[in-house]
């Protein structure tokens, strides 16, 4: 019953940052989706062919998720897998789906996910491969996935009804085995490994409130299973469970814009409820978290270094760290965690995919992005529900509010004061003259004096892999001042509408400072080198915008 479809190449199908994403009309028309997914299987395809492999295929639920669902296992079976795990009702959180495929040993796996993008009929929709080592493709198998889709003339498919994702259990679709599975049974399995779940437990008994909100994406069943079910937190910890195809009209992206509500309530500002112990948010396709306590905003930054300083405290972590990692846009206050902890830090670009070696290869345990995205070797993704999880064991073990371990880090290891501002939809032109007239001015900063501090670095960030040699140009322009201060600009590899400009700012400020001093509002702290890097790359003035879109 294989069909062989004649077909032509589509532009522009080329991976970003995590993947293919468009707008779901593009996606859902004609042959692009089966043109990219025969694309990434040429691509990726052993000598031997799929004989005898096996490939895990979920999304976060978002529209157009079950019909692509559909496709998506008639062609694997098409192309000779001999079997498809896929998680019931299409869903399979991107961390779970990491987890399916190392726990069952598939040869990879295909997540139907746009993330943090907006859903519904009018919204973004996405697609991305990841390997046997449950990560995302690295850059030469992206690279190679895109050559495939400038020649392809043709993919495989097979006529077959619909199978339904309800039910679990197996049917065979041609040849190929496909298993619909419970989405949450092997993340909830390996969670268990990773954390002290009595002590976790304990803490809910004993009257700690967390605040979690799913944001009406993928994370609600494995939320509810784990901090409801599992570790006893009363109902109603989870909010906005349910997936929705269109996340209930919001923007899946949890930060302070989007998730709003959730930061108001832990502010105190709500007036029916008092604030939480704890308040978390993860996005579309649960890789990312939101912290915040009550009464503080934990920064994603700073996040990423309070679990790396505390980490030993779960079980999975006791025996220490071997390194950690940072995307070269995220702050350095890792970097100082590691320093203090004597291992090894590593500056990687933006994206994921870029942790996959350094983890493979045993160099960090634990890694992060100032993107509120935060994981260890326990998958090769980020891990919303995880974090969340890692920060509970921290409170239950440590007994202090989020507040009081945060400012005990600024006085041990000094505050990086850091925000990022998006400017979202910008022409692509003007964001690519803005980009380019910057670029070019930069090597001439280098060791001049800008608003009273020294450029000590000024450069395209490029990247090589310490691992595989491999090199990536073009991550960011940055500029570095001798007192660490940083500004970076990047263009936004996610977006699907025009250009997104993102720009971030750091500034440090030592630990012997004063509570006052530390304690400061990062865009106050920061206002000198935000005006500067107006000066340097006029965006808001090239854009006509009085300020940036999502300060974060
Ligand atoms: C953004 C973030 C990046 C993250 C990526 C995917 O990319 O900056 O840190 O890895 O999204 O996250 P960009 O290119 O738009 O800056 V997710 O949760 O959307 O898969
Ligand atoms: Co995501």
């Amino acid at each position: 019953m294989i069909r062989t479809v004649a077909t032509q190449p589509i532009a522009g199908m080329k991976p970003g940052t995590s993947g293919l994403r468009k707008k779901v009309a593009e996606f859902a028309a004609g042959h692009y989706l089966p043109n990219f997914v025969q694309s990434v299987f040429d691509a990726v395809r052993p000598g031997a062919g799929f004989g005898g492999q096996t490939l895990v295929v979920g999304g976060d639920g978002r529209y157009h998720n079950d019909q692509a669902i559909q496709t998506v296992v008639r062609m694997a079976a098409a192309n000779g897998f001999a079997r498809v795990l896929v998680g019931q009702h299409g869903i399979l959180s991107t961390p779970a789906a990491s987890a399916v495929i190392r726990a069952h040993g598939a040869f990879g796996g295909l997540i139907l996910s746009a993330s943090h993008n907006p859903g519904g009929p009018d919204g973004d929709f996405g697609i991305k491969f990841n390997g046997a080592n449950g990560g995302p493709a690295a850059e030469k198998t992206t690279d190679a996935i895109h050559a495939c889709t400038q020649r392809i003339t043709a993919f495989h498919t097979l006529d077959s009804a619909d199978i339904a994702l309800g039910a679990l259990g197996t049917v065979h679709v041609g040849g190929c085995a496909v298993e619909v599975i419970d989405p949450v049974a092997d993340y909830l399995a390996l969670m268990r490994r990773l954390f002290d779940f009595d002590a976790l437990r304990a803490l809910f008994a004993g009257g700690f409130r967390l605040a979690f909100d799913a944001m009406h994406a993928v994370t609600g069943p494995y939320a509810h299973a784990l901090f409801e079910r599992e570790l006893g937190a009363p109902a109603g910890t989870v909010r906005n469970g349910r997936p929705l195809p269109d996340f209930g009209g919001g923007h899946p992206d949890p930060n302070l814009v989007h998730a709003h509500a959730l930061h108001g309530l832990m502010m105190g500002r709500d007036p029916h409820e008092p604030a939480p112990d704890l308040g978390a948010a993860s996005d579309g396709d649960g890789d990312r978290n939101l912290i915040i306590g009550r009464g503080i905003f934990v920064s994603p930054s700073d996040s990423l270094a309070l679990l790396a300083a505390h980490a030993h405290l779960a079980p999975a972590y006791a025996g220490g760290l071997k390194g950690v990692a940072r995307s070269m846009p995220t702050s350095g206050a890792v970097d100082r965690v590691a320093a203090a902890l004597g291992i090894p830090c590593y500056e990687t670009p933006t994206g994921w995919k870029f942790f996959g070696n350094l983890l493979d290869a045993g160099r960090i345990t634990l890694c992060g992005e100032e993107s509120a995205g935060t994981g260890s070797d326990h998958v090769r993704e980020k891990d919303g529900v995880w974090a969340v999880l890692l920060w509970l064991q921290i409170l239950a073990v440590r007994r202090q509010s989020v507040a009081e371990l945060v400012h005990a880090h600024w006085a041990r290891h000094g505050r990086n004061f850091y925000t990022r501002h998006d400017y979202e939809e910008v022409d692509s032109d003007v964001a690519r003259a803005l980009m380019q007239a910057l670029g070019a001015q930069l090597p001439a900063l280098q060791g001049t004096t800008l608003a009273g501090r020294r450029v000590a670095l000024a450069d395209d960030f490029a990247y090589t892999d310490p691992v595989d040699g491999s090199v990536s140009r073009q991550q960011g322009l940055r500029l570095v001042f001798d007192d660490g201060a940083r500004i970076v600009w990047r263009q936004s590899g996610t977006g699907t509408a025009g250009a997104t400009l993102r720009v971030y700012i750091e500034r440090y400020v030592p630990g012997s400072a004063d509570a006052a001093q530390l304690r400061q509002d990062p865009q106050q702290a920061l206002a000198d080198l935000v005006a500067l890097a107006e000066w340097l790359a006029p965006i808001r003035a090239r854009t006509g915008r009085a300020a940036p879109d999502v300060i974060t």
